[in-house]
């Protein structure tokens, strides 16, 4: 009786869970003056904030997110990394999944995650990131965190420390920033026909000062194996180097020299982490809305366990610093057994491209912040002694090992790499994605219409589809390495290797080449990173299609986004779903607030 009491109490509790109101936050995005490393400028905010307020929700949430469009010009809101099972609606993609929000309107997106972890929210029109349009989001685990614990350490106190480091952790979003919007960059860039390579400071969760270096010592950073990409070219006050593609014709005249060669320093207020001895451990959750810069993080005198990486739990690694690509994330346990005190934790570009740094505190509360420590890499990103680890990407496994299938039903061979112009870039090598397809029709609205197009791969749900990136060019044609982002469907990473690659398919190449490949515990980071190395190469990935809708593929270099490095992808065309009459053509969500 009083079991059958318990079970029946069991499945109505579980009977209200589903029927429970969603979870509701509201973004209201502006447009006004603030000064993030002490020089003004126009940029987003999000409800008055930069970045935007962190979206905290639970494994399973439903979740409505309502934005409210108060900027002067059209935008979109895409959940990045969020799998958005059966709400390809609610991904934000303009002319893909919905149409833009215009000035003044309204959008709604609806969704449930089924993931845990860090991501983050970034406008997905033109290049409004790095106009500031951005924040995080975590979902905190339900069962995985007491996982990670167990991984950590076999002591009770140690566990529960980690548990409870992971459930409420440290948001620290890495950003670069500029002095000139992203419309003025996009002109600059178009003008002088240079792919954007420079910023203006580096910032940790939307604070950092300008900073200024010695060119002779910005070149010092340069390993020798290296300086021969910099054409003899030398490092300017702000740390960029005018060395680029020479397969273009360059008229530097159209770049501002507040650009490139006159540097202010700025000596603004910098972010402060608090963190607490007695806690024993922190979680710090990096996010990755750099729009060109690949920041190097370290703090000093404190290992980072890096246990998250894009949302999925990995075999912890204990590493000194880790290099942080263009919207990945990088989650890593703190272990807070220093003297108490303030410590610095430097983020310094690790490409060619720019010397520049930022900086923020790991403060302990009650400490000495006068203390002294060390650091592990310096100016440039680079590791300072022989023994300081460096987060290596290919020795990241899976907490939980996941096979991916062992064939594939469809090989796409993709050719990426620069189009024509030093800006404009392209997924197949011949088509660069137009910034104006943002306001067509979505495409969620009228697959067929779009199946052969070159610019969108169309796929069977319930397939696995390979796609191998071909990096072409060679040393004339000078480019970083590209964070390619797949929304939903997820992408495990297989293989890569440099030079050609000769074959036809992933099979044909497992055959010749077993080595370069992984197919028994690949990891699924989102993006998927590509050589950056100026010969050619290439990376292998499998992508597992079991969520039919309206996605996209992408570089998530603003630049290259913008400048074309994308493709529409018609996920699982043959079993479509049904477009909620809200979502679709008739689909009217009306006026902000
Ligand atoms: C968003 O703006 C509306 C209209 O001004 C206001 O009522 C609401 O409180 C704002 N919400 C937030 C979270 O700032
Ligand atoms: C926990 O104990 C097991 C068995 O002794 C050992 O293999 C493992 O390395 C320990 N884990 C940690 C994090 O110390
Ligand atoms: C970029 O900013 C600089 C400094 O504020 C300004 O002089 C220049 O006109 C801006 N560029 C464009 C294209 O607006
Ligand atoms: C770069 O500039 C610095 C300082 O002006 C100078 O010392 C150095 O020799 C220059 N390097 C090159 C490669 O021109
Ligand atoms: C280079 O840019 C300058 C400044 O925008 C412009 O006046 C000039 O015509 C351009 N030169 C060429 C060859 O396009
Ligand atoms: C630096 O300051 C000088 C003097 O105030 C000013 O003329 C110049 O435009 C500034 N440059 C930048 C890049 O802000
Ligand atoms: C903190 O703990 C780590 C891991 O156990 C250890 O390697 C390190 O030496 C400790 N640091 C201090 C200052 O005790
Ligand atoms: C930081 O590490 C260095 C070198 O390991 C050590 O000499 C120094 O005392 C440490 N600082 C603190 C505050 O523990
Ligand atoms: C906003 O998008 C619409 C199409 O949806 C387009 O007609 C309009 O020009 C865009 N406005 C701006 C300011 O870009
Ligand atoms: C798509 O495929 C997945 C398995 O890969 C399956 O679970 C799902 O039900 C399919 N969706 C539709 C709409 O057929
Ligand atoms: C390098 O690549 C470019 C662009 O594909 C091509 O035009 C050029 O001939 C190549 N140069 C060499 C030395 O192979
Ligand atoms: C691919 O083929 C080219 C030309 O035959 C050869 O030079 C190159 O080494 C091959 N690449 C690989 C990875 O085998
Ligand atoms: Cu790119």
């Amino acid at each position: 009786m009083k079991l059958s009491m318990l079970l029946c109490f069991a499945g109505l509790s579980s009977a209200l869970l589903s029927l429970e109101s969603p979870k509701r936050f509201v973004l209201n995005l502006t447009w006004d003056t603030r000064a993030p490393d002490g020089v003004e400028r126009k940029q987003a905010l999000i409800n008055g904030q930069f970045p935007g307020p962190p979206l905290l929700m639970d494994e399973g949430d439903k979740v409505e997110v309502t934005v409210n469009n108060y900027l002067p010009y059209n935008t979109t809101i895409h959940y990045h990394g969020l799998e958005q099972q059966g709400t390809s609606w609610s991904d934000g993609v303009p002319g893909v999944s919905q149409r833009l929000i215009p000035p003044g309107g309204k959008f709604v997106s609806k969704f449930t995650v089924t993931q845990y972890g860090t991501y983050w929210y970034h406008s997905h029109s033109a290049g409004q990131i790095m106009d500031g349009l951005y924040g995080p989001i975590y979902i905190r685990p339900r069962t995985a965190a007491k996982d990670m614990a167990n991984a950590m350490a076999n002591d009770t106190l140690t566990r529960a420390q980690i548990y409870q480091a992971i459930k409420d952790p440290k948001l620290v979003m890495l950003s670069d920033w500029f002095h000139n919007t992203s419309e003025e960059l996009r002109e600059i860039a178009l003008d002088a026909d240079i792919d954007t390579l420079c910023t203006d400071s580096l910032l940790v969760n939307g604070r950092g000062r300008v900073r200024c270096v010695d060119p002779g010592y910005a070149s010092s950073l340069v390993p020798p194996a290296l300086s021969s990409l910099l054409q003899g070219k030398n490092y300017t006050a702000k740390g960029n180097t005018y060395a680029q593609t020479t397969y273009a014709q360059h008229n530097y005249s159209a770049v501002p020299s507040t650009m490139y060669n006159e540097c202010n320093a700025t000596d603004a207020e910098e972010a402060v982490i608090q963190v607490e001895s007695w806690k024993g451990w922190a979680s710090l959750n990096f996010i990755g809305s750099a729009g060109i810069s690949v920041p190097t993080v370290s703090i000093n005198n404190h290992s980072l366990w890096v246990y998250e990486v894009d949302g999925q739990y990995i075999q912890p690694i204990r590493v000194d610093a880790l290099a942080l690509g263009n919207g990945g994330r990088y989650s890593a346990l703190v272990k807070l057994n220093n003297t108490a005190g303030d410590y610095p934790i430097i983020v310094a570009n690790s490409g060619l491209n720019q010397k520049i740094a930022g900086r923020a505190t790991l403060s302990y509360a009650h400490g000495d912040p006068t203390i002294d420590s060390t650091p592990s890499i310096n100016y440039g990103g680079n590791r300072l002694t022989s023994d300081v680890v460096v987060l290596d990407e290919n020795t990241i496994k899976p907490l939980i090992p996941n096979k991916p299938s062992q064939h594939a039903d469809e090989t796409y061979l993709l050719n990426i790499g620069r189009y024509e112009k030093a800006w404009r870039w392209s997924l197949n090598g011949d088509h660069a994605y137009d910034l104006a397809l943002e306001a067509e029709r979505p495409m969620l609205w009228d697959p067929q219409s779009q199946e052969n197009s070159s610019l969108v791969i169309a796929t069977k749900n319930n397939t696995w589809v390979d796609i191998i990136f071909k990096v072409f060019g060679n040393s004339t044609t000078l480019q970083p390495g590209h964070p390619l982002h797949k929304h939903s469907n997820p992408v495990y990473v297989l293989g890569s290797g440099t030079g050609e690659f000769n074959y036809t398919s992933v099979a044909e190449a497992v055959n010749e080449i077993p080595e370069s490949f992984n197919l028994v515990d690949p990891p699924i980071p989102s993006p998927v990173q590509q050589p950056s190395k100026d010969r050619p190469g290439w990376r292998s990935a499998i992508m597992a299609l079991r969520n039919p809708g309206a996605f996209f593929m992408h570089c998530h270099i603003d630049p290259h986004l913008t400048g074309g490095m994308a493709l529409a992808m018609l996920d699982g065309v043959d079993t479509w779903p049904t477009v909620p009459a809200q979502y679709g053509p008739q689909g009217h969500w009306g006026k902000a607030a």
